[in-house]
């Protein structure tokens, strides 16, 4: 049986996997508006390994006995400079998300709660990869400073990515 407090929080974890979702989705809308469909297929990709990510928390609750209870989601930003600041804003929120998980870690540490070990450090990992993708197209895209033909060719690049997603994502 999952100790209720762990239950409460990887609900807030539900509920903010769900949001990051919602942040690439907006990422996504706010691209398209402006051709860049490259960078939308990227962000709208992204948006669906949000939901897996919420999906594999859900999981863990109700193999354990507990119950996976929704909240709203809150507002994300949908306007941006340019996509230098869309991806900036990316990465800010991989961060955001990479302390929430140390802060399940720790209180996985507080609870003993062992089995929690085990899908806390897929997503320790798992944001280890976030983390430095996101920050790999900040740097890429500083480098064209916002020269139209290099955000062309980045487009190009953002525009190869695929939903490929290992069937055991939502394995624990
Ligand atoms: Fe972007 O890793 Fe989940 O939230």
């Amino acid at each position: 049986m999952i100790p209720e407090k762990m239950q409460d929080a990887l609900n807030d974890q539900i509920n903010a996997e769900l949001h990051s979702s919602y942040v690439y989705l907006a990422i996504a809308a706010w691209a398209e508006d402006r051709n860049l469909d490259g960078m939308a297929n990227w962000m709208k990709i992204q948006a669906q390994e949000e939901m897996v990510h919420a999906m594999k928390f859900w999981h863990h609750i109700t193999e354990r006995g507990g119950r996976v209870t929704l909240t709203p989601i809150k507002e994300v930003t949908n306007e941006f400079e340019s996509p230098l600041e869309a991806f900036e804003a990316a990465y800010k929120h991989e961060q955001y998300i990479s302390d929430r998980i140390n802060k399940l870690q720790d209180l996985c540490n507080e609870l003993g709660d062992h089995p929690a070990r085990g899908i806390l450090q897929w997503f320790l990992d798992e944001q280890i990869e976030e983390e430095a993708t996101a920050d790999g197209w900040v740097q890429k895209l500083r480098m064209t400073k916002d020269h139209p033909h290099g955000i062309f060719m980045l487009d190009k690049e953002l525009a190869a990515r695929t939903f490929v997603y290992p069937p055991t994502a939502l394995a624990e």
